[in-house]
C-alpha cells in the first residue's frame, strides 16, 4: 500500500472539493491518503482550532513520509504549488491533474520535466491514470 499526500487547494478556492473527495474515496480502495481532511466539504475556511503553524508542520510532514504526491491544480492554489516545489526538493514522485478545459496551468509546472503533468477532459480519465499510478 502506498501513502498518498493528494494536494488540492484549501484557501485557493473550494469549488472542486467535491472532485478532490470523489479522488480521495477512489485512492482509500487501494491505498492510504495521509490527508483526506482535502476533500472535506465542511472544511471551515476562517476557524478550524488548528493554528497555520500547525497545520504547515504538520503538512509538512506527511509530505516527508509519503510516497507519491497526487495534486489537483485547475483550482490554482499557491499552497499545492508550495507543495509541489518542497517535494521535487526531496524527490517525490509528483504527478499533477489538470482539467484543460478550464484552466491553463502555470509554466512554473508544465515548464519541468520533473512533474508528471495529466491534462484530461472527462474526470473519468483521472481515474484510470490513478490506477496505473498506484500499480
Ligand atoms: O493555499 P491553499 O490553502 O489553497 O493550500 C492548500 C494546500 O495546503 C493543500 O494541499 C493542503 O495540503 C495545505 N493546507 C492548507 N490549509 C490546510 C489545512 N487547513 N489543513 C491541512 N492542510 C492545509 C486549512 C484550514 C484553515 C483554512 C483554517
Amino acid at each position: 500500500m502506498k501513502k498518498v499526500y493528494f494536494a488540492g487547494s484549501i484557501r485557493g478556492g473550494r469549488i472542486d472539493a467535491e472532485l478532490y473527495a470523489r479522488i480521495i474515496r477512489y485512492i482509500q480502495k487501494t491505498d492510504i491518503v495521509l490527508t483526506e481532511h482535502i476533500g472535506n466539504p465542511d472544511l471551515n475556511l476562517k476557524e478550524q482550532g488548528k493554528r497555520d503553524v500547525e497545520i504547515y508542520e504538520e503538512d509538512m510532514a506527511w509530505l516527508r513520509e509519503s510516497d507519491v504526491v497526487i495534486a489537483e491544480c485547475t483550482c490554482p492554489s499557491l499552497g499545492v504549488g508550495y507543495e509541489l516545489a518542497y517535494a521535487e526538493k526531496i524527490g517525490k514522485p509528483c504527478h499533477i491533474f489538470y482539467d484543460r478545459t478550464k484552466t491553463h496551468l502555470s509554466a512554473m509546472l508544465t515548464g519541468n520535466p520533473y512533474f508528471q503533468i495529466h491534462p484530461y477532459e472527462d474526470a473519468e480519465s483521472i481515474f484510470r491514470t490513478i490506477d496505473e499510478i498506484l500499480a
